[in-house]
């Protein structure tokens, strides 16, 4: 290295290194503020983590100021996200005002969020592992678009998850291992934040070393950032090497004991354990109390230099896992303390950091605040000109995809809504439409039995390097040919909900973080939505857009047995925000929903779509014209409308209604204009009417809800009989509307084995039921 190189190289470290100080105080002062200074009206703990953060500030420090690069998208570890807030205030993308308002209304959030931060957040985090995996998904897409001519290799980026180190404990990051390495994914970097302490504990002695192991077994390149150069430098004098040796050998829970205790503390320790290594004693004795807590403390993920040269030195586009051993708490008085990660400075601890930092009173917000003028200038400068401050803020605009009027209903008297809905992809598939040549499909291990086989023959698999159907070349017979290359629009996971559900999120946030929107299509069996729960909450959360189909569903899962029944999703395609849920009876209505889900996902105020279906073949209704169609979108339409005044109505939801039909054929007899109501969307129908209800309150909101506009055909004093495969909670609310009373059928007990008639027997959803309930409601 030449001294003008070296010179330059070690101003740029003492530059970030400031910086790194920067972010440790104002995340603390941050935290401080919104629990110890803003004026608090609940009593409730408002909280933080300031040793979380100050673990980290290095790492964000050196990857924000000189890693990391316009086109990189980076998943902030969550209770690191004051560090990410105060980067953003030093670019100036952050105000005073969002700062102390941090976890009060309107303020910046607790943990990076896309959709409810000011400052560009690339993928939000707060439920753990989730936001580390997302990012092979994002990297997976990327290669989707490149495959697909969407985006230059040349632009592409580096998706990077900065973690916690508990994170590793999350199931979910080991599916997504096994998956990346099945798709070969590239570009990602994990960067462990390996500070050995939980919320609860210091983590396991015995997994050192295993996550290597793990890591590179399935592809990635571990870097381990151990030392610090200071430790370096120390331990390859005489004696150093006894103390290296020690520090390898010491427990986590001990490590981080003495680290707390300080000075002193590791000298008593190191003079007893170390006692027959009189080069190591005299080493250390040539420390004072605060030098060796400084040396014993200097790991790699708190040296700048030694991070950046990490950083430096993985620029090809190999997956990479860096482990930077931390402490939680690095530089606060908190360091260490196995209590450490709701603990905070209280006000005299928070007045020592601040007057050794040499941060006058006052100047607490200032965002280089006690740095005298020359540096602060340059400090300024060399984040106005980072790489980062040309990053442009937040979400790419991405060009609207043009959806057909209309989607042609497969012909059939007699059909089930999964196979309507497989026809209809294939349909799509064969047209020219530029909405198909966008449509990618997903499924865990259910590609056939949900129906995408087809959509897949006539698309393909997607695969980065091309791979031969050895049955097809061998001309065995198969209903399926799936040849995968560089073209395909089918993205083949193996059985694991949460990689589905991030995967689904990854693409459907395409347009955002890539300029291109896709349009992701995945099926699952509805019973294992709940697997992947906590992930399609994620993936909502993020504003991410997708059509999820569950099917089958209910007890047309019956011959599988009571663990593959669906009870409750229609709730949970009711309870779950930025989703909307769907369940179709007929065939034509699936093409209807279908057509909508398309364009609504993509509307900047729309949402994913669930469509809820069934494998059960029903005869199909005649319809006179498409009067029906406007409110079946609204979320239910007549299908057999009430006399004026009618006494009683059937609800409905899906595949149940041959035997709605049938119980409301008899009970026409006794009951002439009895109604009969299709709710194609639950989800909608209660949405609209609460959001009704509010407006009258927050807006002077006056119009009637949908549902009160059908119900109001009835007599006011008319009986509902709902029926619904699944809780029957999802339709009894019904009888709140206009204060109808109701009689609910529905599954509400796991199921068994079995027929359906048997089944629908069994669990009361058959036609004798209904008009059992019917009757004793209404005659
Ligand atoms: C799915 C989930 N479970 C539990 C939590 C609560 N929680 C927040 S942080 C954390 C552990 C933090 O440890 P680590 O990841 O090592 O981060 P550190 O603070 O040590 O940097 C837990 C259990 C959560 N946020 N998400
Ligand atoms: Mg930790």
């Amino acid at each position: 290295m030449t001294q003008l190189v070296a010179d330059a190289r070690a101003e740029l470290v003492e530059t970030i290194e400031a910086l790194d100080t920067r972010l440790r105080w104002l995340s603390s002062w941050t935290v401080h503020n919104a629990n110890h200074i803003r004026e608090k009206r609940d009593g409730l703990k408002v909280g933080g983590h300031q040793a979380s953060c100050s673990s980290m500030t290095a790492i964000m420090a050196a990857l924000y100021f000189h890693a990391l690069r316009p086109q990189d998208k980076v998943a902030v570890k969550p209770h690191a996200g004051p560090v990410l807030q105060a980067i953003h205030y030093l670019l100036g993308n952050q105000s005073l005002e969002k700062l102390q308002r941090f976890r009060a209304l309107g303020g910046a959030q607790s943990y990076p969020s896309r959709t409810k931060d000011n400052i560009p957040v690339d993928f939000s985090t707060g439920s753990v592992g989730l936001g580390v995996a997302i990012t092979a998904f994002s990297s997976l897409v990327q290669d989707y678009l490149i495959a697909h001519g969407q985006m230059a290799e040349g632009d592409a980026g580096r998706m990077i998850a900065l973690m916690g180190d508990a994170e590793l404990d999350e199931g979910n990051i080991y599916e997504c291992l096994i998956e990346g390495y099945k798709h070969d994914i590239r570009n990602c970097w994990w960067v462990v934040d390996y500070n050995r302490q939980s919320l609860d504990s210091t983590t396991a002695d015995r997994m050192f070393r295993r996550f290597d192991d793990i890591f590179e077994t399935c592809g990635w390149r571990v870097i381990t950032i151990k030392s610090g150069k200071l430790q370096r430098e120390v331990f390859a004098r005489p004696g150093g090497q006894a103390i290296s040796d020690w520090i390898d050998n010491c427990p986590n829970a001990e490590f981080a004991a003495l680290t707390y205790q300080g000075g002193a503390a590791w000298r008593a320790r190191l003079k007893t354990d170390l006692a027959d290594h009189p080069r190591a004693l005299k080493l250390i004795d040539s420390f004072d109390d605060a030098g060796l807590a400084h040396l014993m403390t200097n790991l790699g993920g708190h040296c700048i230099e030694t991070l950046i040269d990490a950083f430096d030195a993985a620029q090809d586009d190999r997956p990479t896992l860096f482990i930077a051993y931390t402490v939680k708490g690095y530089g606060l008085p908190l360091a260490g303390h196995k209590d450490n990660h709701s603990g905070m400075m209280n006000p005299g601890q928070i007045e020592q950091l601040r007057e050794s930092l040499g941060i006058p009173q006052g100047a607490e917000w200032e965002p280089y605040g006690g740095i005298g003028d020359n540096q602060a200038a340059r400090l300024k400068a060399f984040v106005a000109n980072s790489p980062l401050s040309s990053k442009q803020g937040g979400d790419q605009a991405a060009l609207p995809i043009p959806v057909p009027p209309s989607l042609p209903t497969p012909a059939g008297e007699s059909q089930s809504t999964q196979a309507a809905f497989g026809n209809i992809l294939l349909d799509l598939a064969k047209s020219g439409e530029p909405l198909a040549d966008r449509i990618v499909t997903t499924a865990p291990d259910v590609t056939q039995t949900t129906n995408l086989g087809a959509f897949v023959n006539q698309r393909g698999l997607f695969r980065r390097a091309e791979v031969i159907d050895v049955f097809r070349e061998a001309k065995i017979p198969s209903a399926q040919k799936w040849d995968g290359h560089a073209a395909g629009q089918h993205i083949e996971l193996g059985i694991a909900e949460n990689n589905f559900f991030l995967a689904l999120t990854s693409l459907g946030l395409a347009g955002p973080h890539f300029g291109t929107r896709l349009i992701p299509v995945g099926t699952v069996y509805d019973p294992f939505i709940a697997r992947g729960l906590d992930a399609l909450n994620y993936g909502c959360y993020s504003d991410a857009r997708f059509l999820l189909v569950g099917t089958p569903s209910g007890l047309t899962l019956g011959p599988e047995g009571g663990a593959h029944q669906s009870i409750n999703t229609p709730l949970i395609g009711m309870g779950q925000p930025n989703l909307a849920y769907f369940e179709p009876a007929y065939a034509d209505e699936v093409a209807l929903t279908m057509r909508w889900a398309f364009e609504h996902l993509q509307q900047p105020d729309g949402s994913s779509v669930y469509l809820r279906l069934s494998t059960r073949v029903i005869p199909q209704v005649v319809r006179e014209n498409d009067d029906w169609q406007a409110d079946a979108l609204k979320g239910a339409y007549w299908l057999r409308a009430p006399k004026p005044g009618a006494e009683a109505a059937i609800v409905f939801t899906g595949a149940i209604a041959p035997e709605v039909l049938s119980a409301w054929e008899q009970l026409v007899e006794d009951l002439p204009g009895v109604g009969l109501m299709n709710v194609t969307s639950p989800d909608l129908l209660h949405r609209d009417w609460s959001a009704r209800h509010t407006a009258r309150w927050t807006r002077n909101g006056k119009g009637a809800s949908h549902i009160e506009t059908l119900l109001s055909d009835l007599a006011p004093d008319a009986g509902l009989v709902t029926v619904i495969d699944g809780s029957p909670a999802t339709l009894s609310w019904l009888g709140a509307v206009r204060g109808m009373r109701v009689s609910p059928l529905g599954i509400s007990t796991f199921g068994q084995t079995g027929d359906l008639p048997d089944l629908y027997h069994t669990y009361r959803l058959d036609a004798e039921a209904i008009f059992d309930a019917a009757a004793e409601l209404f005659l």
